[in-house]
C-alpha cells in the first residue's frame, strides 16, 4: 500500500526521549547528536543492526535479537529508492515506518540508509535523461524523506558508494545515473539538500573496500578523503565517513593504511562509523569452529586498526544472525556449507565474532 507524501512522521522528541527513558544513560555526542545506548555503559561503542523486513515481520526470534542486542536499528532496504519510490508521485514509507515504530517502542536509535545510490533505483528513475529533471528529483526526494524523519533519524548515509570500484582504472567516480546526468556535483547536491532539510542530522558518506592492502584500496581511501575535503572547501556539511566493512576473510587488513586514513579523517573533524560489518567466509576451510575463529580474527584485525587510531562512533552489523544475510546469496561456498558471516549463528547463539565486537565496544 502506498501513501501520499504526508510530511513529518512524529515528534522531534522521540530521539531526545531515548536518553531520558534510559534513566539518563543516553549520551550527547560531540556533534550534539543524541544516540541510544540502551544496552551499554556510557563509554561503550553503540551497536547497530541492519534490519531486513521479511524476518522482521515473520520471525519472532529475530525481533527478540534486535531488542536484546541493538542500540541502533538501520532499515537495510526499506529506505532505498526502490522501496520508497514505486512511481514518480508517491512515497511508500510503510516498511521503514514499521521498523522505526519498533525502534521507538524499544528505545533504539535509527540510522537512515541511503539517500543516493547508483544501484537499486526504480526503472522510471533510470529512465530520466535530463540533468534538470535529475536534480529536481534528487533534491525533492531528499527533502521529503529527511523531513519526514526529522528528529527521528539523527544520522543519514547521504551518499552510498560514490567512489568507483577501482579508481586506478576507472577514475574516482562511480558510474551511474547521478554521475552521468549531474557530474561529480551530485554529491554536493545531495549533502546540501540533506543539511538544509535537517540541520541537526549527522550526514555521512558511506563506502566499501577501504580496509585492505593494495593500490586499489589506497586509491579508494584517497578518493573518500578528496570528496570530504571538497565538500568542506565549499562549506557543505559532512560529518562522518561510514566504512561498510564487508570484510573478506582471505584478504589482509592494511592496519597502517587504515590507521592513517582514520587520523586524516579525525584531523578533518569527521567522525568514523562502521556501518555494514560482516565477514565473507566463502574461501575459508569448512570446519565451522575454525571458520568462526577466522571470521572473528578478520574483524578483530580491522577493529584493532580503527581503535588504535581514533574514535569509532558506532559499529553496525549488516544483519545479526547467519540465518539472514546477503552473503548467503552472493558469496555461496563451493562446498555448499552455509555461510557464517554474522555475530549470531542460525539458532541465535553468539559466535566468536560477537565476543570480538563486544571486546572492542568496551574500549569505547
Ligand atoms: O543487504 C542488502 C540486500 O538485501 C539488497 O538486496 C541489496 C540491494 O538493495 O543491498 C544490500 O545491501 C547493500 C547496501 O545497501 C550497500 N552496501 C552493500 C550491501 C550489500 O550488497
Amino acid at each position: 500500500m502506498s501513501t501520499h507524501i504526508t510530511g513529518r512522521l512524529t515528534r522531534r522528541s522521540f530521539v531526545n526521549s531515548v536518553g531520558t527513558a534510559l534513566g539518563g544513560a543516553g549520551a550527547l555526542l560531540a556533534g550534539g547528536l543524541p544516540i541510544s545506548i540502551a544496552n551499554s555503559a556510557v563509554t561503550k561503542t553503540p551497536f547497530g543492526i541492519a534490519v531486513e523486513l521479511e524476518p522482521f515481520r515473520n520471525d519472532p526470534e529475530y525481533r527478540k535479537a534486535l531488542t536484546k542486542y541493538a542500540d541502533i536499528l538501520v532499515p537495510m532496504n526499506a529506505l532505498k529508492w526502490a522501496s520508497l519510490r514505486h512511481n514518480r508521485h508517491e512515497f511508500d514509507f510503510n516498511g521503514a515506518d514499521e521498523i522505526i515504530e519498533f525502534a521507538k517502542l524499544h528505545g533504539k536509535s535509527v540510522r537512515g540508509h541511503a539517500l543516493l545510490w547508483y544501484a537499486y533505483n526504480p526503472k522510471w528513475v533510470e529512465a530520466i535523461s535530463s540533468a534538470k529533471q535529475a536534480e529536481k528529483l534528487l533534491v525533492e526526494h531528499i527533502e521529503q524523506v529527511v523531513d519526514r524523519y526529522r528528529g527521528v533519524i539523527p544520522s543519514w548515509d547521504v551518499v552510498n558508494e560514490v567512489v568507483a570500484h577501482d579508481p586506478l582504472s576507472q577514475g574516482n567516480w562511480r558510474k551511474g545515473i547521478w554521475l552521468d546526468l549531474l557530474g561529480r556535483k551530485h554529491v554536493e547536491i545531495a549533502f546540501k539538500a540533506a543539511a538544509r532539510t535537517d540541520p541537526n542530522a549527522q550526514l555521512v558518506i558511506n563506502d566499501y573496500d577501504l580496509a585492505n592492502f593494495g593500490r586499489r584500496f589506497d586509491a579508494r581511501r584517497d578518493a573518500i578523503l578528496a570528496i570530504v575535503r571538497n565538500l568542506q572547501d565549499q562549506n557543505i556539511p559532512v560529518h562522518g565517513v561510514g566504512l561498510q566493512a564487508h570484510l573478506y576473510a582471505e584478504r589482509e587488513t592494511d592496519a597502517d593504511g587504515l590507521a592513517l586514513f582514520v587520523k586524516k579523517l579525525t584531523s578533518l573533524g569527521v567522525k568514523l562509523l562502521v556501518t555494514e560489518l560482516d565477514v565473507i567466509d566463502w574461501r575459508l576451510a569448512r570446519d565451522p569452529k575454525r571458520r568462526d575463529l577466522a571470521v572473528a580474527r578478520t574483524a578483530s584485525e580491522f577493529l584493532a586498526a580503527l581503535y588504535s587510531a581514533g574514535d569509532v562512533e558506532s559499529i553496525t552489523c549488516w544483519g545479526i544472525t547467519d540465518k539472514y544475510s546477503w552473503i548467503t546469496d552472493v558469496f555461496k561456498r563451493k562446498d555448499g556449507a552455509p555461510n557464517r558471516p554474522l555475530p549470531l549463528d542460525r539458532n541465535y547463539q553468539p559466535k566468536p565474532l560477537f565476543h570480538t565486537i563486544e571486546k572492542y565496544r568496551n574500549l569505547g
